[in-house]
């Protein structure tokens, strides 16, 4: 695969707050009567906050909630996933990532982040990441959320690459649909692996170095 850049996904391929997402939308559900299961979450991979929770009410049969009371439940989750991002250290991500990331750096390979994430840059520097990029394009820089491309655009736009050069790695099918539709490359990793849209499939983000 000919590529100059590496554009990361965050969650589900740098780090695992998807579970960190599992548990704080599920005691927000909770209280809305709502059984949210863990393939319920799968759904919400790459997609943004706001339309996490319109996923999550597909189940809701109590009285219709107005704005405020979701703007209230979409505080209240992020306030629950941030407690659990505030125990994470740099031990929350693989030798297997770091020495990856070195290695294409030592190559020439521009690196950047392209998250649907608010909390990228928190994450980032909980976890000792934040120098290893080139760029970081995030949810507080983009108004579509994945499948849409605009975060991988924006992030090949930092980097000064053509979306052509670029190889997005990523762990949602929207993801993968979104580095399509910018026109880069794309690997799946974890759950994106079973739906076979990407171009590469990988086990391991070391297995970037063989493409
Ligand atoms: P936040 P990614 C995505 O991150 C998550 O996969 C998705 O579950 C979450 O809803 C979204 O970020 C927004 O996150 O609430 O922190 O803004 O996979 O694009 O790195
Ligand atoms: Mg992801």
């Amino acid at each position: 695969m000919d590529f100059k850049a590496v554009i990361f996904d965050l969650d589900g391929v740098l780090v695992f707050t998807d579970k960190y997402h599992y548990l704080a939308w599920k005691e927000i559900a909770g209280e809305l009567g709502i059984d949210f299961t863990e393939k319920d979450n799968d759904r919400l991979r790459g997609v943004s906050r706001a339309e996490s929770l319109e996923i999550i009410l597909e189940k809701y049969e109590g009285e219709p909630l107005d704005d405020a009371k979701k703007a209230d439940l979409l505080e209240r989750k992020n306030n629950i996933y941030r407690e659990y991002l505030g125990e994470m250290s740099p031990s929350d991500v693989t030798g297997d990532v770091r020495d990856t990331l070195k290695k294409l750096k030592e190559n020439g390979i521009k690196l950047a982040v392209g998250s649907s994430s608010k909390n990228t840059a928190f994450i980032l520097e909980k976890t000792d990441l934040t120098d290893a990029f080139d760029a970081v394009a995030d949810g507080t820089m983009i108004v579509r959320s994945k499948p849409d491309p605009e975060v991988f655009l924006k992030a090949a736009e930092l980097i000064d690459m053509s979306p052509s050069d670029c190889l997005v790695i990523e762990d949602a099918d929207a993801g993968v649909e979104a580095a399509i539709a910018a026109g880069m490359h794309s690997a799946a990793i974890g759950a994106a692996r079973n739906s076979h849209k990407a171009e590469a499939e990988i086990e391991s983000v070391a297995d970037i170095l063989n493409l």
